[in-house]
């Protein structure tokens, strides 16, 4: 099973960059004394639940006790119910259940990051600027949000980002990451300007080939030459009206964890694409070659191969747009139903760049299909909407599961798909436990 990191393994490590990160605060290096403040002391508040009247005299790197003798999983601040993940630094999933709203909320969306976000300190909003460069850019330019905001139309699109992770934890033989279960995905409302705008703007030279980003985050080593992650998308799919620089989630500024204050969003790809804390956009007149776009990562066998084998990184290519999918949101797993009532069920579906065109559920372990209500995307690249209705004929043990069918007719597994190395893009059916009683 997945195991969670408790907050003394996070705070163990390093207690002033576990405060950092958990609380948002900075630690006085000299007197190694934190102090509360603004949204510091607000995201502590609210995760003990009271006022706290001596903050200021709370030691940095001091774990409370309400929470450090608790036995809950630790909660991440202004997040609902999230699990995090056993990484350095923070990652965290959202519970099918938690997934239930059509709009994802900034507190239900999950969390991935490579290395250690910029904090809030490190962030000047009115002066912060992205390049636009690289081999085959006509005119480099520097823009600042202020500029982005008046010079270009604003656009407001729901558009989901999923890690090409998602289903980790089910491969097996077990392959390393994040053991996400079925909770890295999400589809907030994003309002920005589109990339195309903006790399029209610049002017893109006839040999550009793909569009890559940097970001503001730093290296886990330290190491300043370094960048955690840096990665694009071909041309083409940069120049999509859905791909977007944004600076608000949901009519809020993005918050820090998803890329304040600017982000990239090309949806329907493994969100490793969708760059947080932007600084830098490349034109490249080549593939993209910067960090984690090499080797194995993000990378599926370009052929199947058998679980557990070793592949030689010629034999990996790119993933681009991510398998059809879907979520039972609601029931929660686990629940107990009289015999004879109906049950509403419903979730969402979605399938990279392509539309999905049915769902189907089942309660007899897939030997039987009924087809669910659809409901058409509010946009393209926005996840959709399903339900159904369903009966038990006696008591005993059901599963639900729920199997989405893309426009080109691929459905999702009941299965497991193809183990790879890296254990991406397992969309095998999500499935709920019910308990039927007389
Ligand atoms: N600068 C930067 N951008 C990044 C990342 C990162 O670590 N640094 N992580 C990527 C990955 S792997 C994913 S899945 C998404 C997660 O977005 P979220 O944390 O807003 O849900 O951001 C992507 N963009
Ligand atoms: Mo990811």
């Amino acid at each position: 099973m997945k195991k969670q990191v408790g907050l003394h393994e996070l705070y163990a490590k390093d207690a002033s960059r576990a405060d950092d990160l958990v609380w948002g605060r900075r630690t006085d290096p000299v007197s190694r004394r934190g102090f509360l403040r603004g949204s510091g002391l607000a995201a502590m508040v609210a995760a003990i639940g009271a006022s706290i009247p001596f903050a200021k005299y709370l030691p940095g790197g001091l774990i409370p006790a309400a929470l450090a003798q608790s036995d809950e999983p630790f909660r991440l601040p202004g997040k609902d119910g999230l699990v995090l993940l056993n990484d350095r630094p923070i990652n965290a999933e959202t519970p099918a259940h938690l997934l239930d709203d059509k709009i994802t909320p900034a507190s239900r969306l999950f969390v991935r990051n490579n290395g250690i976000p910029p904090t809030l300190a490190d962030i000047d909003v009115d002066n912060w600027t992205i390049e636009i460069g690289g081999e085959s850019v006509v005119e480099p330019k520097a823009l600042t949000i202020a500029s982005l905001r008046k010079e270009f139309k604003q656009h407001t699109l729901q558009l989901q980002i999923e890690c090409a992770g998602n289903g980790r934890s089910e491969f097996y033989p077990p392959t390393s990451g994040n053991q996400w279960t079925t909770g890295a995905i999400g589809c907030p409302e994003w309002t920005g300007v589109r990339l195309k705008d903006v790399l029209e703007h610049c002017g893109v030279k006839d040999d550009a080939v793909y569009v890559a980003y940097e970001g503001a985050d730093s290296h886990l080593s330290g190491d300043p030459k370094k960048l955690p992650i840096s990665r694009g998308v071909p041309l083409w799919k940069a120049l999509e009206d859905e791909s977007m620089i944004v600076w608000a989630m949901n009519g809020e500024p993005l918050p820090l964890q998803h890329g304040y204050p600017l982000r990239m969003v090309c949806a329907g790809w493994p969100a490793s694409v969708s760059g947080k804390w932007l600084k830098k956009i490349l034109i490249r007149d080549r593939v993209h070659d910067g960090e984690k776009m090499l080797g194995q990562s993000y990378r599926m066998p370009c052929k199947p191969v058998e679980p557990g084998s070793n592949v030689a990184d010629e034999d990996m290519c790119i993933i681009e747009s991510m398998p059809v999918r879907s979520v039972i949101t609601f029931p929660k797993s686990g629940l107990t139903q009289s015999v004879g009532d109906s049950l509403e069920i419903r979730g969402h579906a979605w399938a990279g760049d392509l539309r999905v065109d049915h769902v189907f559920t089942s309660i007899d372990f897939g030997s039987s299909w009924q087809k669910a209500r659809l409901k058409k995307p509010v946009n393209r690249l926005a996840w959709q909407h399903w339900s159904a209705s369903v009966e038990f004929p006696e008591p005993g043990y059901y599963e639900v599961w729920a199997r989405a069918v893309d426009e080109r007719g691929a459905s999702q597994p009941v299965v497991l798909p193809g183990w790879n190395p890296r254990g991406y893009l397992n969309n095998a059916c999500h499935r709920i436990a019910v308990s039927v009683t007389t």
